[in-house]
């Protein structure tokens, strides 16, 4: 079995986080190699590793690491290939680490997923791959309902068990709920390119700027987008809808300030990858933890903050796993960049 997926640690004392991946890997039977590679002690291993394992076939690399953790950018400096990174709480709650792995120079991504989160990396990788092995795109699919399923149930094993004076068992028994999907409603349906390879969605009319930059790469990159802007919360039904209407989407970009339900919203509605782009709001402040630090099994990949720039560059590397005519414009990209 050919490895598809490396995950490399930093220490061997980031080995707990790395169990959490295998343990998903393991389950949606996916192939991978797990080596220890430090992008500070042991520079030359990491550029070995990264380099050999780009030519044996390695789709994506997971970097797992703490403190200034400097090692899944390490990665992306040896690889086309997509490179997620898993900050670890080592010191500061992991802050410095998520710091060091998100905030990534153009045009040189890490799709970060939140501290510790080394199940969500695992998931990303595997969403990653699925867009080009319809195997692998079921499985994410039926882990995502295992997911679902645990919430559901644990309305009869947590709530149904409490015996307190004032809790009263109501007619809204969970388990017997039919709990069906929304419904498209035709007529509010408002995507312009629904066969895009990518959707943008942005929260609110102040991070279109932010969306343009996303537009601009991607177009330099020859990859169809669709853009909208609609919030979750004031515009349910036509966010619900745009983000179903965008079903042939292979990824779909949140760009989102505040409380990030924009990046949030789309996870819930879709198993297929979904990146996300932290925006700073009108006072300055901005919004990376709300975008990055998602629950186990619904990742979203995170970028800097309003880097929209290197979101395309990430969608680019993703889609190019299985099209070596994006590697070609990406390299171009990065030589263009140095010679500025
Ligand atoms: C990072 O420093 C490693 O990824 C690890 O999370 C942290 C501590 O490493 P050790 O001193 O335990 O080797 O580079």
């Amino acid at each position: 079995m050919t490895p598809k997926i490396m995950i490399v640690l930093g220490s061997g004392s980031d080995i707990a986080i790395a169990e959490k991946a295998m343990d998903i890997l393991d389950k949606l039977e996916i192939p991978y190699s797990l080596k220890i590679a430090s992008a500070h002690r042991t520079p030359n291993l990491v550029r070995e590793i990264v380099q050999k394992g780009t030519d044996d076939g390695i789709e994506v690399f997971i970097g797992i690491a703490g403190l200034a953790a400097h090692l899944p950018g390490s990665i992306a400096a040896y690889t086309p290939r997509p490179v997620i990174g898993v900050p670890v709480d080592v010191k500061t709650n992991g802050i410095d680490a998520l710091e060091s792995i998100v905030q990534m120079p153009y045009p040189s991504p890490i799709a970060t997923v939140g501290i510790d989160r080394g199940d969500n990396a695992a998931i990303l990788a595997a969403q990653f791959i699925g867009l080009h092995d319809d195997e692998v795109h079921k499985k994410v699919v039926s882990l995502r309902k295992e997911y679902a399923q645990k919430v559901i149930n644990s309305n009869e094993s947590i709530v149904q068990a409490i015996d307190r004076p004032f809790i009263k068992n109501d007619f809204l028994r969970i388990k017997d709920m039919e709990i069906n999907k929304a419904e498209v409603d035709e007529s509010e349906v408002n995507c312009k390119n629904q066969d895009a390879e990518v959707a943008i969605v942005v929260g609110r009319q102040t991070d279109v700027g932010v969306a343009k930059k996303i537009t601009t790469i991607l177009d330099r990159l020859k990859i169809s987008h669709d853009i909208k802007v609609v919030c979750p919360i004031r515009s349910p039904k036509k966010f619900i809808n745009y983000v179903k209407c965008m079903k042939n989407a292979k990824i779909f970009i949140g760009v989102s300030s505040n409380s990030s339900q924009a990046t949030g919203g789309i996870v819930g509605l879709t198993a297929r990858p979904v990146i996300g782009v932290p925006c700073t709001n009108e006072n300055g402040d901005d919004y990376m933890l709300t975008t990055v630090s998602m629950p186990p099994g619904v990742p979203v990949a995170t970028v800097g903050i309003n880097n929209g720039k290197n979101a395309a560059v990430l969608a680019g590397e993703i889609l190019s796993i299985d099209n070596p005519e994006i590697v070609q414009l990406l390299d171009k990209l990065k030589d263009k960049k140095i010679t500025f």
